[in-house]
């Protein structure tokens, strides 16, 4: 077997985002271009040599092909041991886990997470740490600096490895072990949870649907839902991940997960049900008749995760990320807990968990987590609901209703604009802000403005600042409205309109969630302008 070092030339915008590179798969599948970011993720992390790396991705279209080309350039890096899930499958938490489990050095996680597959959609590679968790800027600053400046990188001319088939390989000098993709994975989940009670409630009858919409989770759903705590046959759907996620958009929520949204609404509902995205760090809740804000999800598992085992001593604190509703916020301030303020995207919980001063955290946009290990985890967050509802036989709509007595409620949604021509974008956010100072006292669409600032964060653990993290605007009252550009899209600029109204009234805690936030709407229309500046009437996406 030949090791060659490859000329190659910097290639432009390999600048990782709120979760690891994401681009177009045929941007991936270009000359040069995967080989060129992975290179630099070596440089970046100050050398492999002599390393233990996990390796595993979603199943997504080039997985199979990406993986087999990292592998070699392990190999040729002089990497120790790669563990790498059956057939180059692992999910997000899954991969986080055996990083944390096998006292591996990093690993790398193939994945566009809730981004469409397929050769016209999007692929991705994320690095994560030895804590199991995303790279923190620090890092992906730096290998994006390694991309900037590449000239060649090594490979080693091999064959492909067997990936289905378990136990020891070797490539080169290097081992690569491996492993089933759900068996550690599953026996953290039977340490965390009373998975006897959860036995005994489906035994009971109670009845569920997990959507793996034809994504990572489905081998892992099906085995400790199905197999391991006797769920119905049939419980959990779409379980094949396929390269194209059978043609459909792994994003669990209300418009891409609509078949669900239908089905708890209909007649033949069951007591449970939920969705995880293409590499399962994401999560949606719904119930017989309701669907749960993921806001909302994190403050009632915030209040009852002590009904599970592996919680039962309480939590160190909780963290959500800025945009996330406050609901959160409430049950922190009433039970005591420290609550922590970071920008969207997991890897600012990292060291917030590291240091053991939070033991939940969670974010708008479906995910959910806790210090088993340091990424989202879209099927931990079924087991706790699922736990919690053993302990409580209550039914979905039955906590949330309860909840929001004890709490008040956070109406809440978000709007998202996509595919916007970058610079308008970019010029409504610096118009924006620009203005914040002047805002406050200002009224718009009958809303004063009480306070408005661009988020920066101070991490209290190593001091680290991250600034541009979206603008807040307070009104008074307690509304709330932020705006955000996101950095995991693959064409042009989305923007994303977070709005928020905080309700305490007992009388109107169970109204329409458009009806209570339609004061809210218009204010942030009557703000940014959005209509008159990117000529769009209605945001394409309501989550
Ligand atoms: C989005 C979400 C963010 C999440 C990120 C990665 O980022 O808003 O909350 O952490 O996706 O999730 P952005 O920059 O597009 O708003 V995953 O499951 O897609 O990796
Ligand atoms: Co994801």
């Amino acid at each position: 077997m030949q090791r060659r070092t490859i000329q190659t030339h910097p290639i432009q915008g390999q600048k990782p985002g709120t979760s690891g590179l994401r681009k177009k798969t045929r941007v991936f599948m270009g000359p040069h271009y995967l080989e060129n970011f992975v290179q630099a993720i070596w440089l970046g992390v100050g050398g492999v040599k002599g390393k233990t790396l996990v390796l595993g991705g979603d199943g997504r279209y080039f997985n199979d092909r990406a993986a087999q080309v990292i592998l070699r350039m392990a190999a040729a890096a002089g990497v120790a041991k790669v563990i790498v899930g059956q057939n180059a499958l692992l999910s997000t938490p899954a991969a986080s886990n055996l990083i944390r489990q096998r006292r591996a050095d990093g690993g790398l996680i193939l994945s566009a997470s809730h981004n469409p597959g397929g050769p016209d959609a999007d692929f991705g590679v994320k690095y994560n740490t030895a804590n199991g968790g995303p790279a923190p800027e620090e890092i992906t600053n730096r290998i994006y600096q390694q991309t900037q400046r590449m000239t060649s990188y090594d490979i080693l001319e091999a064959r492909d490895v067997d990936l289905s088939r378990l136990g020891a390989a070797r490539l080169g000098d290097m081992v690569v072990e491996i492993v089933d993709p759900v068996a550690d994975y599953a026996s953290l989940m039977a340490r965390l949870f009373d998975f006897d009670a959860i036995r005994a409630l489906f035994a009971d009858g109670f009845t569920m649907r997990f959507d793996a919409m034809h994504a990572v989770t489905g081998p892992y759903a099906r085995a400790i839902l199905e197999e391991t705590l006797g769920a119905p046959p049939g419980s959990v759907v779409n379980a094949t991940p396929s390269p194209d996620f059978g043609g459909g958009h792994p994003d669990p929520n209300p418009i891409w997960a609509k078949p669900l949204v239908d089905l708890v609404m209909g007649p033949d509902a069951p007591d449970f049900a939920a969705a995880s995205d293409g590499d399962g760090d994401r999560n949606m809740i719904l119930g017989r008749g309701i669907v749960v804000t993921p806001s909302d999800s994190l403050a009632v598992l915030a209040a009852n995760a002590h009904l599970a085992p592996g919680y039962r001593k309480g939590l160190a604190g909780v963290a959500r990320s800025m945009p996330t509703s406050r609901a959160v916020d409430r049950v922190a301030a009433a039970r005591g807990l420290d609550l922590y303020e970071t920008p969207t995207g997991w890897k600012f919980f990292g060291n917030l968990l590291d240091a053991g001063r939070v033991t939940l955290c969670g974010e708008e946009s479906a995910g959910t987590g806790s210090d088993h290990v340091r990424e989202k985890d879209g099927l931990w967050a079924v087991l706790l609901w699922l736990n919690i509802l053993a302990e409580t036989r209550a039914s979905v709509a039955g906590m949330m209703a309860a909840h929001w007595r004890e709490f008040g409620r956070n109406y809440y949604a978000r709007h998202d604009y996509e595919a916007l021509e970058t610079a308008t974008a970019e010029a409504m956010m610096d118009a924006l802000h620009a203005r914040l100072p002047d805002l406050p006292g200002q009224s718009f669409a009958g809303r004063r403005v009480e306070a408005a600032d661009a988020f920066a964060y101070d991490d209290p653990v190593d001091g680290s600042r991250s600034e541009g993290q979206g603008l807040r605007i307070h009104f008074e009252g307690g509304a709330r409205v932020v705006f955000r550009l996101s950095g995991t899209g693959t064409e042009g600029a989305t923007l994303r309109v977070y709005l928020e109204e905080v309700v305490d009234d007992p009388a109107r805690l169970d109204l329409p969630v458009d009806e209570v936030l339609a004061g809210v709407i218009a204010a942030a229309e009557a703000l940014a302008g959005i209509a008159a500046r990117t000529g769009r009437e209605a945001p394409d996406v309501i989550t």
